[in-house]
């Protein structure tokens, strides 16, 4: 044993007594949070842009700054930075592909008409490195959405390649799914909006719900133990301010009466809206829900997670209410002025880190004194847990988890930074 690991072992038996005193079992807190999938998003680490021969990139409002060297410029580089990201992440995690990561090898085909073998080199990775695969299809970037109309648009042969496209999706997840002996997550989310104040505000709306119905009724052979929909609201993006055809309301309505899972993604609500809040009012109505985790800063701006006060109160919700199995969860940011590797740990390690203090709280004391009317226990065991020795905790999880503790890993970064980033 090394004299830091001495030290972290020290740290942690005096921990382990503390949260024991209050009845918290750490082993199962670290066990707990082991088992609890976060799915990483692949697009941090190329900034959007995709893997397709014309690559699009962003558009639709979303929106990716900076210019940090060391961009992943391919398939294999994005892998490699994935996999560096993952080795210094501890927990379960799942890899959240788009479909402009298909990899065509210069064969001419469209999204329309993508097949699992487009994705051939992930389905390898996945199986080698055992890391499952959810997946969305690409709404954005791309010619037929130029003017901002996916699957809502009035156009019906663009509207018919978005409907055709999803169901390609719906089938390359299905694939993924056998491959991975998991079900596979696909996200919907499309841009589709108004820079001002439509006229019609209705027939959009109607386009899009009938668009996600064709979808899913022409690809309707796949089931649930394969395929999870979801599909994700939003409040606007820049360019497209006055009008979003796939409101929280229009999502939420098809979620539930479809029996599709809702994706909340954190930046798609007015700045004051807390979606901690509407874990437990949705889920009294649909049975399971997936999260975008993301960082807004004044707009959904989409910077790297931090551990902060609202996400906390995300992941308490979800182990508080018992809520694993329900909400799903995945991180959506994208980050091009800091070394983007180092974004996604940042922001992944944060998660887990929120993950494990969920596991850590107090609830059942809390819920006792506030069943019976003592809340200002209630108050002062929320706040007394907030100082609770959590970090030797965490370092002995990312111990056992055999990723790297502390700062350890912002220097190997560093030197994966000399060593391959600032070589492309
Ligand atoms: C956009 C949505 C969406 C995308 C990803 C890339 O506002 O949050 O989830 O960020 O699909
Ligand atoms: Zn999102």
């Amino acid at each position: 044993m090394s004299a830091n690991e001495k030290r972290i072992l020290t740290g942690f038996e005096y921990a382990k007594e503390v949260y024991a005193e209050k009845g918290i079992d750490v082993e199962k807190a670290m066990q707990k949070a082991a088992g609890f999938a976060v799915s990483m998003h692949c697009w941090q680490g190329d900034d959007v842009i995709g893997l397709e021969a014309d690559a699009g990139g962003t558009s639709g409002g979303i929106q990716t700054t900076g210019n940090y060297p060391g961009r992943a410029r391919n398939g294999d580089e994005l892998r490699t930075d994935f996999l560096k990201a993952c080795s210094m992440i501890p927990g379960k995690k799942k890899l959240n592909l788009h479909a402009s990561y298909a990899e065509l090898h210069g064969k001419k085909v469209d999204r329309d008409a993508y097949t699992a073998e487009d994705f051939a080199d992930w389905i390898a990775f996945s199986k080698e490195n055992k890391m499952p695969l959810d997946f969305n299809p690409t709404y954005f970037g791309h010619p037929n959405v130029a003017d901002g109309f996916s699957l809502a648009s009035a156009d019906e042969g663009r509207r018919k390649f978005w409907v055709e496209h999803g169901k390609r999706c719906r089938e390359i997840g299905y694939e993924f799914a056998k491959a991975q002996g998991e079900p596979c997550v696909i996200n919907f989310w499309c841009p589709d909006g108004y820079k001002d104040t439509p006229a019609d505000t209705d027939s959009p709306r109607a386009r899009l719900v009938k668009s996600l119905d064709e979808i899913f009724e022409g690809t309707k052979q796949i089931s649930k133990e394969y395929v999870l929909d979801a599909v994700e609201s939003k409040l606007f993006g820049i360019g497209v301010e006055s009008y979003t055809v796939g409101s929280n309301e229009l999502m939420m309505g098809y979620a539930l009466s479809r029996g599709k899972l809702l994706t909340l993604d954190t930046g798609h609500f007015h700045p004051t809206e807390q979606v901690s809040d509407k874990l437990s009012a949705v889920l009294q109505y649909i049975p399971q829900m997936l999260l975008h985790i993301s960082r807004p800063v004044r707009w959904d701006s989409d910077h790297v997670v931090t551990w902060d006060q609202e996400t906390s109160r995300i992941f308490n919700e979800i182990v508080a209410n018992h809520y694993e199995g329900r909400v799903l969860c995945a991180l959506d940011y994208f980050d091009a002025s800091i070394n983007r590797v180092a974004a996604w740990v940042i922001g992944v390690r944060n998660a887990q880190k929120m993950l494990l203090s969920a596991y850590l709280a107090p609830n059942d004391k809390l819920r006792e004194a506030e069943y019976a009317g003592d809340f200002t226990y209630r108050l002062a065991a929320q706040e007394e847990a907030k100082s609770m020795p959590f970090g030797p905790v965490w370092d002995m999880y990312c111990l056992k988890q055999n990723v790297p503790v502390g700062e350890d890993w912002i220097c190997e970064i560093k030197q994966y930074e000399k060593d391959v980033l600032s070589k492309r």
